[in-house]
C-alpha cells in the first residue's frame, strides 16, 4: 500500500508542478533577490490560489528576510518559501488533526451524526461513500440516509457508494421531504444500535432561499430526534473552484453549525494551494481531503504532509 505522503504526492502533483515547479525555473540561476523575481513569484503564488493576503505576507515575509540574512544560492528561497507555508498552517484550526478522521468521531455518542452539504458536484455523495468505507473498516456500524431527494439518480448513486463500503442506507421516493427522510434515518440508527449515521443532502433546488431552509429544517430535525445531534457538519469545497470556495462556504456558515471541511478533486487542479487558506479564514478545520474517484482516496488531512507533498 502507498504511504500516506505518497499518496499526498500523487494527489497534488498538478498543483506541485504549478507552484515550486515554476518557483524553481523562476529561481534558477538567480543570486540576486529583486523586485521582478519577488513580483514574478507573488504571481505563482496567486496562481496557485493561495489567495492574495496569504500571497503578499510570504513575499513581505521573504523581502524581510533577504534584507536582513542576504541571499547566496536559489536553494534557500525555496527552504524559506516551505517554512513559511508550514508556519501559515500551525496554529491553524487544521493542525490539531493530523488523525481527523477518528479525531472527530466521539464514539462515546452513538449513534454519531454526520451531515454533510456543500454545492451540487462538490463531491457529497462520492465522500460520503468513502467516509462509510473509512468508518466501517474500523469496526463501526454505520447508516446512511439519503436525504438529497431532488433528484432520483441521487439516492441511486448513494446506494451505490453504500453497496460497495458494505452499509444500508435509508431512502425515500423521488421527491420525497428530505428532513422526513432524515428524522427517519436517525430513528432507525437509534433502533438499530449504529455507531455513526451520515446524512446525504441536496446541493441545488430551484432558489438557493430554498436549499437553505431545507438544510436547516434538516439540522433541526436531527435535533428533534436526538437533542445533540447533528454532532459533525461537513461542507465539501471543490479545490477546483480555488477562492470562490470562500464564498460558497461563508453562505453554508450561516445557515448551519459548520464543524469541518473537506476539500475534494485535489488532484484535478493545480489551485491546491487554496487549502492553506480556506480554514484560516472560515475558521474551520480541513477534515479529509479527496485525491483521487476511488473508494481509498479520501485521506484525513494532515498539513505537514501537506506542505512535504507540495515541495517534493
Ligand atoms: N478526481 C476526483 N473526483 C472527485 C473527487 N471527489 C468527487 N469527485 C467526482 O466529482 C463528481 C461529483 O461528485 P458527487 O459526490 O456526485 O457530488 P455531489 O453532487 O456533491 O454529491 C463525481 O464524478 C465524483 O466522482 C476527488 O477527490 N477527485
Ligand atoms: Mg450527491
Amino acid at each position: 500500500m502507498a504511504s500516506i505522503l505518497e499518496k499526498f504526492k500523487k494527489g497534488l502533483a498538478k498543483t506541485r508542478e504549478g507552484l515550486f515547479g515554476e518557483i524553481t525555473k523562476l529561481v534558477k540561476n538567480k543570486y540576486t533577490v529583486d523586485d521582478e523575481l519577488l513580483e514574478q513569484i507573488e504571481e505563482v503564488l496567486i496562481g496557485a490560489d493561495l489567495g492574495v493576503e496569504t500571497s503578499l505576507s510570504v513575499i513581505e515575509q521573504l523581502q524581510n528576510h533577504v534584507n536582513r540574512e542576504g541571499f547566496n544560492e536559489p536553494e534557500e528561497l525555496t527552504a524559506f518559501l516551505k517554512s513559511e507555508l508550514i508556519k501559515h498552517l500551525t496554529g491553524s484550526p487544521g493542525e490539531e488533526n493530523g488523525t481527523a478522521a477518528t479525531d472527530f468521531f466521539n464514539p462515546t455518542i452513538k449513534p454519531f451524526v454526520v451531515m454533510v452539504v456543500g454545492v451540487n458536484g462538490t463531491g457529497k455523495t462520492t465522500t460520503i461513500g468513502k467516509l462509510a468505507k473509512i468508518f466501517h473498516d474500523n469496526g463501526q456500524k454505520v447508516l446512511l440516509a439519503a436525504a438529497d431527494t431532488f433528484r432520483a439518480a441521487a439516492s441511486e448513486q448513494l446506494e451505490i457508494w453504500a453497496k460497495r463500503a458494505g452499509v444500508d442506507v435509508v431512502r425515500t421516493q423521488a421527491g420525497g421531504d428530505p428532513a422526513a427522510v432524515a428524522f427517519d434515518a436517525l430513528k432507525a440508527a437509534i433502533a438499530r444500535e449504529v455507531d455513526v449515521l451520515i446524512v446525504d443532502t441536496a446541493g441545488r433546488l430551484h432558489t438557493k432561499v430554498n436549499l437553505m431552509e431545507e438544510l436547516k429544517k434538516i439540522n433541526r430535525v436531527l435535533g428533534k430526534a436526538m437533542e445533540t445531534a447533528p454532532h459533525e457538519v461537513l461542507l465539501t469545497l471543490d479545490a477546483s473552484t480555488g477562492q470562490n470556495a470562500l464564498l460558497q462556504a461563508k453562505e453554508f456558515k450561516e445557515t448551519v453549525p459548520l464543524t469541518g471541511l473537506v476539500v475534494t478533486k485535489l488532484d484535478g487542479t493545480a489551485k491546491g494551494g487554496m487549502v492553506l487558506t480556506v480554514q484560516s479564514q472560515l475558521d474551520l478545520p480541513v477534515r479529509f481531503v479527496g485525491l483521487g474517484e476511488s473508494m481509498d482516496d479520501l485521506k484525513p488531512f494532515d498539513s505537514k504532509t501537506f506542505v512535504e507533498a507540495l515541495f517534493q
